[in-house]
């Protein structure tokens, strides 16, 4: 079976839409036909400041909505990054194959560390995406489900692989990134022409997979739309309806022409109603899966650990060979 791999950081207390239909559902999917691995990546939150409190619990959330969300412990490898200390070793060798110009272009570092400043970053900001190398080629994944925003980490890391691979011989499988057209980019309900974003919508632009219908249903409503009245996905004129349509349309698996002809004279109202009834119906049960969950943190942890336990094996498996290249001693 070819290997994928994916992680999720755990940066805020649920998941948004954009989170999931970019990501997380690809993850289900692909546990039928692949080897799966997906993670919680703790290591890359800590990249900016974060309570430790509310780091724990939000590994715990973000966990228990993977497996709420349809991932089977028995199909997939799921697991909390920083169990499998392999990630952080890799990091460093890759660390120091990268230029500093290389690092420099990463446009994630420049939206990000825009927002305090380039000069109060953490330099963990700053090598994020190698880390984010070492998660995917310490597991020889082949394919990579991400949303939009990770194109250029996958580049790098496709990069970085195959200088490794010219530089100390054939070590690493290099990753193809998965990325869905429809859903690659699920933009903020107030600012269709940003991402919807953990950390940068406002709560009224963001649709949490944790949230209560209610509150979900008034932000559908209040979407950002045009002053036209027709449903058309028309991604310039109308970002709003056009990001609406898609989300309609992945949620409720019927194509956009067919949409657009079903809402046709009935102006935003109804339209804007049956998404966010979509919405709701999707969430809520992930959202009561989730709860359930979180009641027991014993049962919780125990198949984090396994997955860790699982993970740990193919992560050993490649750094020993990465340290033999290297020229590091072995360490009898
Ligand atoms: N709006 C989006 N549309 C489609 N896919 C998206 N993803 C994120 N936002 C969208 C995908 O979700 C996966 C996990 O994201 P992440 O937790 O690693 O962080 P991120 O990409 O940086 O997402 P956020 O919400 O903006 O988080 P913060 O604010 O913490 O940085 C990834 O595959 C991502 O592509």
């Amino acid at each position: 079976r070819p290997r994928v791999l994916s992680g999720i950081q755990p940066t805020a207390d649920s998941f948004h839409l954009g989170n999931y239909l970019g990501a997380v559902r690809q993850w289900v999917t692909l546990q039928e036909t692949h080897d799966a691995f997906y993670c919680v990546v703790d290591l890359h939150a800590i990249t900016v400041a974060t309570e430790p409190a509310a780091l724990r619990r939000r590994s715990r959330v973000a966990a228990a909505q993977l497996f709420a969300a349809g991932l089977d412990p028995e199909r997939a490898t799921v697991f909390v990054q920083s169990h499998v200390r392999e990630h952080t070793e890799l990091a460093w060798i890759l660390i120091c194959q990268t230029g500093m110009g290389e690092a420099a272009r990463m446009t994630q570092f420049k939206d990000k560390s825009a927002k305090f400043g380039e000069q109060a970053a953490s330099v963990g900001l700053f090598t994020y995406p190698i880390l984010q190398a070492a998660d995917i080629l310490i597991y020889q994944a082949n394919s990579v489900p991400v949303g939009a925003d990770q194109k250029q980490h996958l580049e790098l890391t496709r990069d970085l692989g195959q200088r490794f691979n010219h530089r100390f011989g054939d070590t690493f499988t290099i990753p193809e990134p998965y990325i869905l057209k429809e859903v690659e980019k699920i933009t903020d309900l107030q600012d269709p022409s940003a991402k919807m974003s953990k950390s940068s919508s406002s709560p009224a632009g963001i649709l949490d997979v944790l949230e209560q219908p209610g509150p979900l249903r008034k932000k559908v409503m209040r979407a950002v739309t045009d002053t036209g009245s027709e449903v058309l996905f028309d991604e310039e004129n109308k970002p709003g309806i056009s990001n609406l349509l898609r989300i309609q349309s992945a949620l409720t698996g019927t194509a956009i022409p067919d949409l657009v002809a079903r809402y046709e004279g009935q102006g935003y109202g109804t339209f804007k109603k049956e998404v966010a009834e979509a919405v709701v119906e999707t969430f809520t049960p992930i959202r009561e899966r989730t709860e359930k969950l979180l009641a027991d943190e014993v049962e919780l942890d125990r198949l984090l650990a396994i997955g860790a336990e699982r993970a740990r094996v193919v992560a050993r498996h490649t750094m020993a060979e990465v340290r033999d290249r290297v020229g590091f001693l072995p360490s009898l």
